[in-house]
């Protein structure tokens, strides 16, 4: 039998390390997608080859004289993002081998690359019910001067079966903070709902009282008669319950959002209205498909829909359709900049981060000229003569 290669220590760290500079060094550039709608940029911002190496490597040769990566990362997904002071911040769905999520915040100063963790992983309090796992922070600056953070906080069903060890419950977890860094964790939102996922609180006040996008489920996966995006009222955001939660943007048959319907980032203000970034999700012979779709509010009644362009807005594709799953895209974080520049951050395929840039131009222009799902074929061939007969 022929005798392995001695392994070289140094030359295996200054790999890692070159590896780990190109990913965080690389510029990525964007080029218009065939719709003229955004730019998809040509590489993930972030990966697993984007965590830092500490967190994943014993660096002490004594200790790890093989270099073996001693807690592996399994994906970097589903990230929420804010601007700060001109920088793009990413509170990044970390999932280590062991399928538990965690939070990592990465910076860039380009929000289209060059995105890097900080330090540490983000150290989220728990509340006296401990979650077994947090994941899909949305990031939301609010009117009353803190950064909040929602996320899903899911933990084993109670009610579950002897020797069912899969049913888990899924709740709303909340978060606020001056610097990203430190979280003061508040009470889960307490709702009429058996699950909740995808809650999103709206930026600004309404009637004077917190205002927050839902998710309500039946079950951990079944959205039963659930699944659209609801809106609740909550007067005091430290006692977070909610009544009545009223579905604003439903599931329909025979559409891209026919088994769930998700709100993902808080919206964008325009002046058109308050524009939505949502995933559809529909159920298909190669399992469900998660596309994302726009739709647009009333500036004063945030949850009244006034434009819905029909169909997807993003979804997966060439490389984007394989990854730890497949056949997913899913946006918890945007960004508007102060020069009309709209940045989307989504993950393909619960694996990996990427970014779409469009302006805001663009994207109301979209909106508005985009037509609504006729929901039946003769109405939208009528749709398409109309669009033909117009044309010159
Ligand atoms: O696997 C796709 C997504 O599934 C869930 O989202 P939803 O509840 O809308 O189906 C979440 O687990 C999400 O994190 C995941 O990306």
């Amino acid at each position: 039998m022929n005798a392995l290669p001695s392994f070289d220590y140094d030359q295996r760290l200054i790999e890692l390390r070159e590896g780990q500079h190109q990913v965080t060094h690389t510029p990525n550039p964007g080029g218009w997608h065939s719709s003229n709608w955004y730019r998809k940029h040509r590489d993930p911002v972030v990966t697993p080859a984007h965590v830092p190496l500490n967190w994943r490597y014993d660096l002490n040769r004594e200790r790890n004289p093989f270099l073996l990566e001693n807690l592996p990362i399994q994906a970097t997904f589903n990230a929420g993002a804010l601007e700060v002071d001109g920088r793009i911040a990413m509170m990044v769905r970390v999932e280590g081998h062991d399928r538990k999520s965690f939070f990592g915040l990465a910076w860039s100063e380009s929000g289209v690359d060059g995105f890097t963790f900080t330090d540490h992983p983000i150290v989220m309090p728990e509340t006296e019910d401990p979650d077994t796992s947090v994941y899909d922070m949305r990031l939301v600056r609010h009117q009353d001067g803190w950064i909040y953070g929602l996320f899903c906080t899911e933990r084993k069903d109670p009610d579950a079966p002897h020797g069912d060890l899969s049913s888990a419950v899924a709740q709303c977890g909340i978060a606020r903070s001056r610097n990203l860094v430190d979280w003061e964790r508040l009470p889960d939102l307490k709702s009429n709902s058996a699950q909740q996922r995808n809650v999103v609180l709206h930026p600004e006040f309404v009637d004077g009282q917190y205002a927050f996008y839902t998710r309500p489920q039946d079950g951990f996966i079944d959205t039963g008669s659930g699944g659209g995006i609801g809106w609740a009222l909550c007067t005091d955001i430290t006692h977070p319950v909610v009544g009545e939660e009223r579905v604003m943007e439903s599931r329909a048959y025979h559409t891209i959002k026919e088994v769930k319907n998700g709100q993902g980032p808080a919206p964008i203000k325009s002046p058109i209205g308050w524009i939505h970034l949502a995933h559809g999700v529909r159920g298909t012979a190669t399992g469900l498909r998660y596309v994302l779709y726009v739709f647009v509010t009333d500036l004063q009644d945030p949850d009244k829909v006034i434009y819905s362009p029909g169909g997807a807005y993003i979804v997966p594709e060439g490389e984007e359709q394989v990854g730890d799953l497949s056949h997913i895209v899913f946006s918890n974080g945007w960004v508007c900049r102060e020069d009309g520049t709209v940045l989307i951050y989504y993950a393909s395929c619960d694996t990996r981060m990427h970014v779409a840039s469009t302006t805001l131009d663009r994207l109301m222009a979209y909106c508005q000229q985009v037509p609504e799902d006729p929901l039946r074929s003769f109405s939208c061939v009528a749709q398409r003569n109309a669009l033909i007969d117009g044309n010159p």
